[in-house]
């Protein structure tokens, strides 16, 4: 989508210090860390929100969560522990409309969330 600020970090027309891509999920560093570890992975196809997700892509978000591990196992904090969160709109925090999930760790976290 031309005024998706995340299909425009995929297009490679704004800079994002993106870690992992492969043909369908690009994983990049948070403009606004709030743990010393906060990437983000996005799906290539532009989705909304968790709610627009369709039975065809089940593989798809399947494969994005087994990307957040593995970017979780490559920065150290898998066996200590990390946090994956999807916010699904406003009431949720969510400000980007193309869905994300956020990887968060290397402090310890608290619950309930903020
Ligand atoms: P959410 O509130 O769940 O929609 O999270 C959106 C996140 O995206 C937020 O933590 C900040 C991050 N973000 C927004 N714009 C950019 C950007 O241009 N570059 C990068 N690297 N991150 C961004």
């Amino acid at each position: 989508m031309s005024d998706c600020i995340f299909c425009k970090i995929i297009d490679k027309k704004i800079p994002a210090r993106i870690i992992y891509e492969d043909e369908h999920v690009l994983a990049f560093e948070d403009v606004n860390p709030q743990a010393p570890v906060h990437t983000l992975v996005i799906p290539r196809k532009h989705i909304p929100t968790l709610l627009d997700i369709k039975e065809e892509d089940n593989n798809l978000i399947g494969h994005l969560v087994k990307v957040a591990n593995k970017i979780a196992n490559d920065k150290g904090i898998a066996k200590r522990g990390f946090r994956i969160v999807a916010n699904c709109n406003p009431e949720s925090g969510q400000t980007v409309y193309h869905i994300h999930l956020h990887i968060l760790g290397g402090r310890q976290m608290h619950w309930p969330p903020g």
